[in-house]
């Protein structure tokens, strides 16, 4: 037998091994953050292209995925986001390493991309200057030459293949890698420290006690029914529900804050927070409710606002005649418009809030200031981290969620909702008590009813009416024979409308519909 010749050794030299090649990828990507993070703190937070390209995939991504994100994610949709993101970028730097185990060309052009991308999500925005753009070019910059540099570390180039040094261990390879990703890291901390974020959360603890001059009533025993199952009348802060499209809750301290007010109007009027809380201040109950609220969905809360009569602002102003709209922007970016008739009616109790149940807003519901109008949802009116009201006319300015197809009129519809039992909950047969919630905010819920399967409707009892902006509970008994059934819901407001059978999508302008349960009787 042949002797089998002992293989050729390749080149091994000449070749990154997988692992290596990987830190490589990871320790350029992690660079390119950091250093992001790092300059961000100076120039702006929204600067940083993780944050930048993350808020970039909000405003791009399809519209029906951004609903049904809100709907089903809620406000964890943000982290699903992040967390994706990351993976992307992370999977994206792990392929620019394995592209390069011999030459960095390619690797590095995959890691310019990816900077390029957060250089266009930067230039993009509008909440940032243009020395914002250094944040993403520094950080491709730099990231490109880290590849570089560890690349030429880990396989030096032989121009002397007899001389070549034998080139560093991997031990020490990832040593230099592991001591970029520390330097990143450290940026990355030094850039969230310098931007200050959190600052938010000391500036509301020094605006200290706000006392309404204009106290809302007590409420009466009975504006709920939470003891048969239905919700609380005030929701608690830490549960009023959410929404927002900024990837980052903004953070605005009250001394940075000013309200413009501006457009068509006589006098040009810019408010100081201390404008506002200098101000005697008022209180209301208000019941908001998002358009994206399905039939029997949770995105509805109540609360007492403090601040201040929107109209009051808006007279120092003097709102011109052909004003159509009452455009507003926030700190973030987000716009809405409101119809000026709305904004503009004395009757409407319209708000710029401070306060939320006894505190100053929380920083995620809009510290500094918001615009609260009931009656209307909340994405046609309750603009968080307000900064800006434009008076204008329709065809001038197209806000956040008319571009993406949402109607310009959007009072809230009148629907009611079953709390308890919930659905296919197993009951004994009999007398069953239902109870939920019903509301038509400035109009005011008249009559509830329920009924069993396709039988007769039958009234259900109301809570005392607190006003005619807040929700009502309702509980009722009804008889349930043994089996599967439903129970629906259907309210009157005092208008005499009676909310509609009709099933409607929430776009574009708030879902329709009678809720039902369906329960398991034994
Ligand atoms: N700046 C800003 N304001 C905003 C939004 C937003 O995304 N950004 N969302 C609007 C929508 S759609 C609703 S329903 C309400 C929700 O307010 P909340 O989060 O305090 O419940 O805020 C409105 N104001
Ligand atoms: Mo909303």
């Amino acid at each position: 037998m042949k002797e089998i010749p002992a293989p050729v050794k390749p080149p091994e030299r000449r070749r990154l091994s997988l692992p290596v090649a990987t830190l490589i990828g990871l320790a350029a990507l992690v660079t390119a953050l950091g250093v992001g993070h790092l300059i961000a703190g100076f120039v702006g937070y929204n600067a940083s292209p993780f944050v930048a390209v993350a808020d970039f995939v909000i405003a791009h991504s399809p519209h029906p995925v951004v609903v049904w994100a809100e709907q089903t994610l809620g406000t964890a949709d943000k982290t699903v986001l992040k967390i994706g993101l990351a993976v992307v970028l992370v999977l994206f730097a792990v392929l620019a390493g394995q592209l390069s185990r011999r030459k960095p060309l390619a690797g590095q052009v995959l890691v310019g991309l990816l900077g390029i991308a957060g250089v266009a999500a930067v230039y993009e925005r509008t909440d940032v200057g243009q020395l914002a753009l250094l944040a993403p070019v520094v950080a491709l910059v730099a990231s490109l030459l880290v590849f570089g540099w560890l690349h030429r570390y880990a396989l030096p180039p032989a121009f002397d293949e007899s001389r070549a040094p034998e080139g560093p261990t991997r031990r020490q390879v990832l040593v230099r890698g592991a001591g970029v990703a520390a330097g990143a890291g450290v940026a990355a901390i030094a850039g969230q420290v310098i931007s200050g974020a959190g600052d938010a959360e000391a500036s509301r603890a020094a605006v200290g006690p706000l006392i309404p001059s204009r106290k809302a009533p007590p409420l009466p025993a009975d504006a709920d029914f939470q003891k048969l199952g239905s919700p609380p009348f005030i929701t608690p802060n830490a549960d009023f529900y959410r929404i927002d499209t900024a990837f980052v809750v903004p953070q605005v301290r009250t001394e940075d804050w000013s309200l413009k007010i501006h457009g068509l109007v006589d006098r040009e009027v810019t408010l100081s927070y201390a404008d506002i809380r200098t101000r005697p201040l008022v209180e209301r109950e208000i019941t908001m409710t998002c358009v994206s609220n399905e039939v029997g969905g949770d995105l509805i809360s109540t609360a007492k606002f403090i601040g201040v009569d929107l109209v009051d602002l808006l007279d120092r102003a003097g709102v011109r005649q052909g004003a159509e709209q009452m455009y507003a922007t926030s700190v973030d970016g987000f716009t809405c418009s409101t119809p000026a008739n709305v904004a503009l009616d004395p009757k409407r109790g319209a708000m710029l809030a401070i306060g939320m149940n006894g505190e100053p807003l929380p920083v995620e519901h809009g510290f500094p200031a918001r615009v609260v109008i009931p009656g209307l949802y909340g994405y046609v009116s309750a603009t968080k981290w307000v900064t800006d009201l434009e008076f204008a006319k329709w065809d001038s300015r197209q806000s956040y969620w008319l571009e993406r197809g949402w109607a310009e009129q959007a009072p809230i519809k009148t629907e009611s909702r079953i709390d308890t039992p919930s659905g296919f909950a197993s009951v004994t047969a009999g007398k069953v008590r239902v109870a939920g919630t019903a509301w038509a905010q400035h109009i005011g819920i008249a009559k509830v009813e329920v009924r069993v399967d396709q039988g007769p409707w039958q009234q259900a009892m109301l809570s005392a009416q607190v006003n005619k902006d807040t929700w009502r509970m309702w509980w009722a008994e009804v008889d349930v024979p043994s089996g599967t059934h439903s129970v629906t819901v259907r309210a009157t407001d005092q208008s005499g409308y009676t909310q509609t059978d009709q099933i409607a999508d929430p776009v574009p302008n708030g879902a329709s519909g009678w809720h039902s349960v369906s329960l398991n009787a034994h």
